[in-house]
């Protein structure tokens, strides 16, 4: 099934916030950000913004209704600035104009006074400092003080990855429009409707059931509108309340560039032991994460990074901490992976340290330790590994010994050339990891001409999620999917929601859905049984015909759906799906967190100009464990696209702040992201078909964040590139791998004594 969004999206007719038609009245937001990355202010003046032409009102906390407080696991973010600013951006002031220019325009007039304090920007200064957002944490299995014994190689070192813009293409923003009563009826680019729902009544003062959030599509959300979206909902929300009027805020790409939070920046250090086997017994590593200025989602994150601090590896002694640590950047968030990658990225590059300091292949070391079924993560859950399965079948389609001998052979014969290629097995665990949000619900109408209404709490940000819903419902109604509407996201139909993320949505979602058809499908039967005079047990719907065993009868859909309308038997139904067997202790760190994991290896090729610095992606081929896709088009555009995403963080996207705090990469003539010319030339995708017994909706595995860490892959093939040309070379582990980067490595002479072999010929 395609896309249902696909003709709108063609047409150009899918509406996005800023495509919903204005109210008359509307006024235009636009927020005033701290110029400084932290400090006292001692004097703010509005006068002459305020006396601009089209400005109606300027919103200080001194307005704010109900408690100047947004912040989700830590209560640390004010919705606007009192005294203390604390990162570059940080929301002072919410000015209110007729248009959206005169807004923009009064923001330059605002002047304000900060006695400046100092402002920190990396996360071991502020871990040194003490700055520590929450306690930090250690996962532990088996025992590394005494396994080094046993241990015939260790290297240790540092591995350092930096932040990512998300780039969504439509911007964050909300609309909120004043109902009778002080509702809010409030249209918001959220991942998380309940989300912006909980931050609108906690700062306007207002119960949650007076706010409506209501949310048709997101033109992309990648985690930056798991939380962050809270921020503008809730400045319009408190304007549209105290002004009675309606009141729209979209930011424009560099407002939403400078102002929101990103991936998290982490600095690590690993230590890592092998027998001579080249078996990892040891394991240790120590994050440093970036959380920025608040809390936001970073403790979770934190979390996740330790979750998958040993990807898809069997390592039988592990220790691993993570420091949330307090820096004066804006406040680091979720994005696809939320974690997992920086984790995944540091035994990556022990691996490679090792591999490079033994003169062995990483696949070697990468091959020799991969998990299989039964091993245990660090947090005790046991893998039901198709680790093997996904390696083995990437190794022989796609002829690994070809891919070597070609690029051995290439670099031969070229001298400023050099390929060079790299596996990524991943493994990442499908659930959010704080088990209570792993629950969601679902509405279904049957209206008496037999079509049919489903909501959910899932949000449709480009994924496909709501086309899997139509596939969800029509497979359990046995209609045809014409006959199914996906009703927008609204928390009026649907409470209490989790935000669309971990990509759990349409396992979580696409359960509920399953269980409200299947509830209105039972009672369909029953009307059936009662009109057809036969046992309940005999009837089944197929093709919209009620069949009584394996006889198709004259009831078709519609005629059953009026019959049970005229038995006043109820054609609606509300359900309520939680994941089973799912449970973690945080005080022991052990538990079974994730309903089950999905494992994919990729081999990642590239080519290096060596006299430039500059690169190509020739090809990454993928083995991905899809289980039973439900819909292999949308899942290959989840794959093509988390890869390119990967990538992007792990060669071009750098995400640069000076000293003070400010961010200079705040356009895209100053960070690079991906485009048609960057992408790799070739993606292969395999789809591994398997048929485990999980909790995926239909056994179709989640797909939507782990294609994101084959992107790793593109850096250590980089590397290994630079190396086939510049065997010397010292290259720190620090991504993205940058084409200036590159360019230092491909001529560092730092090993005394040592010459670059290639450089007189080059
Ligand atoms: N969000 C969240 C997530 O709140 N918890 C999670 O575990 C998670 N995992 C991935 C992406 N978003
Ligand atoms: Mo996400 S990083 O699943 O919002």
């Amino acid at each position: 099934m395609k896309n249902i969004d696909s003709r709108t999206h063609v047409r150009g007719e899918s509406i996005y916030l800023d495509d919903i038609p204005e109210v008359r009245g509307t006024l235009f937001g636009a927020a005033f950000g701290s110029p400084v990355a932290h400090g006292i202010i001692r004097h703010l003046d509005l006068t002459a913004a305020e006396a601009m032409p089209g400005v109606v009102r300027i919103l200080t906390y001194k307005d704010v209704t109900g408690e100047n407080q947004i912040g989700g696991i830590v209560p640390d973010e004010p919705l606007l600035a009192e005294h203390h600013v604390h990162y570059c951006g940080m929301p002072i002031a919410f000015i209110l104009a007729e248009t959206d220019d005169a807004a923009r325009a009064a923001i330059k007039k605002i002047t304000v006074n900060i006695d400046p304090l100092p402002v920190i920007t990396d996360p071991r200064d502020a871990q040194a400092l003490g700055h520590l957002i929450v306690r930090p944490r250690t996962f532990r299995l088996g025992d590394t003080a005494t396994a080094w014994e046993q241990c015939a190689y260790i290297f240790d070192g540092v591995a350092d990855t930096k932040g990512q813009e998300h780039l969504y293409i439509e911007t964050q923003g909300a609309y909120a429009i004043p109902q009778e009563n002080d509702g809010i009826k409030l249209y918001s680019s959220t991942q998380g409707p309940t989300a912006v729902q909980r931050a609108v009544a906690r700062s306007s003062g207002l119960p949650m059931h007076q706010i409506d959030v209501d949310v048709t599509r997101l033109g992309g959300g990648f985690g930056g509108k798991e939380d962050q979206a809270n921020m503008w909902a809730a400045l319009c929300a408190l304007a549209a309340h105290v002004l009675k009027k309606p009141v729209k805020y979209a930011l424009n790409r560099m407002e939403d560039m400078a102002m929101t939070g990103k991936r998290h920046p982490y600095s690590s250090d690993f230590k890592i032991g092998l027998d001579e086997n080249l078996k990892i017994i040891a394991y240790e590593a120590t994050f440093y994460q970036n959380a920025g200025a608040a809390a936001d989602l970073s403790p979770a994150v934190m979390e996740r990074t330790l979750f998958h601090c040993t990807n898809t590896y069997f390592v039988p002694n592990v220790t691993a901490t993570a420091y949330c640590c307090r820096t004066n950047l804006p406040p680091n968030t979720a994005f696809r992976g939320f974690g997992g990658p920086q984790g995944m990225f540091v035994i990556e590059a022990a691996i490679a340290k090792a591999a490079e300091a033994l003169g062995v292949d990483a696949a070697v070391i990468q091959a020799e330790n991969l998990n299989k079924t039964g091993d245990e993560f660090p947090y005790g859950q046991k893998a039901e590994s198709e680790a093997h399965a996904c390696w083995d079948k990437a190794v022989t389609l796609y002829e690994i010994d070809t891919i070597r001998s070609k690029t051995a052979s290439f670099n031969t014969v070229n001298l400023v050339y050099k390929k060079g290629i790299a596996l990524m097995p991943v493994c990442f665990g499908i659930s959010f990891t704080n088990t209570r949000m792993n629950q969601a619900r679902a509405l279904v109408h049957v209206y008496t001409d037999g079509s049919v209404g489903v909501s959910t709490g899932a949000v449709e940000m480009g994924q496909g999620v709501n086309t899997k819903m139509v596939q969800v419902a029509a497979q359990v109604l046995s209609i045809q999917t014409e006959r199914i509407k996906l009703l927008s996201t609204s928390t009026y139909r649907i409470a209490n929601t989790s935000p669309s993320a971990a990509s759990a949505t349409a396992d979580l979602n696409g359960r509920a859905v399953q269980i409200a058809c299947t509830d209105i499908v039972n009672r369909l039967r029953a009307v059936a049984a009662d009109e057809l005079q036969v046992d309940i047990d005999g009837i089944s719907l197929k093709d919209e015909w009620v069949y009584v065993g394996d006889q198709q009868t004259d009831w078709d859909w519609k005629r059953l759906v009026m019959a049970a309308f005229a038995k006043r038997v109820s054609l609606s139904e509300h359900a309520h799906y939680a994941t089973p067997e799912i449970h973690y202790d945080a005080a022991k760190e052990k538990g079974h967190p994730f309903a089950y994991h999905v494992y994919g290896t990729a081999i990642v090729e590239v080519t290096v100009d060596c006299l430039r610095g500059t690169y190509e992606l020739d090809a990454v081929k993928v083995v991905h464990d899809f289980g039973a896709s439900m819909n292999p088009l949308i899942d290959r555009g989840q794959i093509e696209g988390g890869i390119v995403q990967g990538v992007g963080w792990m060669t071009m996207e750098e995400v640069v702040f000076d000293k003070a705090g400010r961010l200079r990469s705040n356009a895209l003539s100053t960070y690079k992201v991906p485009d048609i010319y960057s992408v790799p030339k070739e993606i292969a995708i395999d789809f591994l078909q398997t048929q485990q017994d999980n909790l995926a909706i239909f056994r179709s595995k989640a797909v939507g964040e782990p294609p994101l860490m084959y992107g790793i892959g593109a850096y250590f093939a980089l590397r290994n590139a630079i190396l086939a040309f510049n065997p010397a070379a010292i290259i720190p582990f620090d991504a993205p791998m940058t084409p200036e980067k590159v360019l230092l490595a491909l001529y560092d002479r730092s090993v005394k004594g040592d010459t670059v072999p290639n450089e007189q010929t080059a």
